[in-house]
């Protein structure tokens, strides 16, 4: 499907150190090893409610990997799918009275205006369940093949992957089979319907409803497709096995990402799914998950709808370590929108403190984990020092001639807050 634009990236001088991330499965920061071309694949949305501050949160952290990635001189081939069969379009298109694919539709597309302005890098590939059902078939037929899923004999025709065959099954969350159990539960799965050889076995393949959208299935079986093998197969069809970087929301460390690469790792043979497997934090309101279930949202669009600059959004949402679940409150939005005011002044002089340290500062900062408060810190410190040079009669002198780029030039820094946090300080 469409991506959406990309924004203009500068590129700064030198080159960022490696990243390192914190990986789920191994429990610990580690460093990212990407090739010439670092791989990534980051769970996209469900497209039938716009996009909350909690999605542009995650999507906001992913976005920084792909930037430090590349300032580390890598290329990115970088995936993200739409669930744009579930569920929940169905529910809210029933409620409203309108066609579920038309709200995918609508939602998708506000989503692209909503990551466009908040300056997200576009995926190489953006890429809808529907459009990948073929391709997902053609999974689910393997699995089945290979003796490795069944159908439940209850005449539905909906076709289960068989965990207890699946060696890996664990490794990426490394809960127990209780807390496997309840967030199944929770979070879409059926522990307790009859039939199933394993309480755990994940749909592959729902057998087509009455009233529900089907398409041709494996061994002819109408139906539509499981949510975790969507995720498998698009990410083994565009980046294939031992992509360096899995993401999403904290949310989806189980049973999302168990089962996509317990999918994947039975469909390959291989090992493992991704080499690393990061999620972000979830963002609150008002003490709960910001959710669509639960109703407590600020939408992107609301705000810019509002005339809030996007960048102050930006700059909100990064205030906090993505891995630290945290609240959205209107003082962090007022916060941010001071801190941009104070860069952009900054910025705007003709010269300004040395760029060199804020350059290495935040390159520094951002590889560590992506310690966002510690990158905006340094930047906070340049700007402060800058403007307090400029207040008392400019002493700072000029740059000496013959330098490759020029270090007191506050267009050095407004480039690299630009390339490295995706904040555009100049109009
Ligand atoms: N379509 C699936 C992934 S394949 C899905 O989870 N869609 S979603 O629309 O529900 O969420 C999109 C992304 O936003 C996921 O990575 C999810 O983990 C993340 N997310 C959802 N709610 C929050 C929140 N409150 N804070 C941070 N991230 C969130
Ligand atoms: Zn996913």
């Amino acid at each position: 499907m469409l991506s959406w634009p990309a924004p203009l990236l500068p590129t700064l001088p030198g080159s960022g150190p490696a990243l390192r991330l914190y990986d789920t499965a191994r429990g610990e920061v580690v460093q990212t090893q990407p090739g010439r071309i670092a791989r990534m694949y980051v769970c996209g949305i469900t497209p039938y409610d716009a996009t909350h501050l909690g999605h542009a949160a995650t999507y906001l952290a992913f976005d920084l990997v792909n930037r430090v990635w590349r300032d580390a001189r890598h290329g990115v081939h970088f995936v993200q799918n739409v669930t744009d069969v579930d569920d929940p379009l169905f529910e809210r298109a029933d409620r409203d009275g309108e066609d579920w694919i038309v709200l995918g539709m609508r939602e998708t597309a506000l989503f692209r205006e909503d990551m466009t302005a908040l300056r997200v890098l576009p995926p190489d590939d953006y890429v809808g369940a529907v459009e990948s059902i073929p391709r997902i078939v053609a999974h689910v037929e393997s699995l089945w093949d290979a003796g490795l899923a069944y159908q439940l004999d209850d005449g539905t025709g909906d076709v289960y992957h068989d965990v207890a065959q699946a060696p890996g099954f664990g490794g990426e969350s490394g809960y127990d089979e209780a807390t496997m159990l309840r967030l199944s539960a929770e979070r879409g799965g059926d522990p307790d319907r009859a039939g199933k050889r394993n309480r755990l076995d994940p749909l592959l393949w729902r057998g087509a409803r009455e009233g529900e959208p089907s398409w041709p299935g494996p061994r002819g079986i109408a139906g539509r497709p499981g949510w975790h093998i969507e995720c498998a197969a698009i990410a083994l069809d565009t980046i294939g096995m031992g992509f360096d970087v899995q993401g999403g929301g904290s949310d989806l460390v189980f049973p999302h990402h168990e089962y996509s690469a317990v999918h994947a790792e039975a469909l390959t043979g291989a090992k493992p799914f991704a080499q690393a497997y990061v999620h972000a934090a979830m963002i609150g309101l008002d003490g709960e998950k910001m959710s669509k279930s639960r109703g407590n949202l600020v939408f992107v669009s609301r705000l810019r709808g509002d005339g809030v600059d996007p960048m102050a959004i930006r700059l909100a949402l990064l205030s906090g370590h993505y891995r630290t679940d945290r609240a959205w409150t209107p003082d962090l939005l007022d916060r941010a929108l001071r801190r941009l005011d104070t860069w952009r002044r900054a910025a705007a002089l003709p010269l300004g403190a040395p760029a060199g340290p804020v350059l290495s500062a935040v390159r520094e900062r951002l590889a560590d984990d992506l310690d966002t408060p510690g990158a905006l810190a340094a930047v906070d410190a340049w700007a402060a020092a800058s403007l307090a040079e400029a207040a008392s009669g400019g002493g700072v002198p000029a740059a000496q001639a013959g330098d490759d780029w020029d270090e007191q030039s506050p267009t050095v820094v407004a480039d690299l807050v630009d390339a490295l946090l995706g904040i555009a300080l100049t109009p």
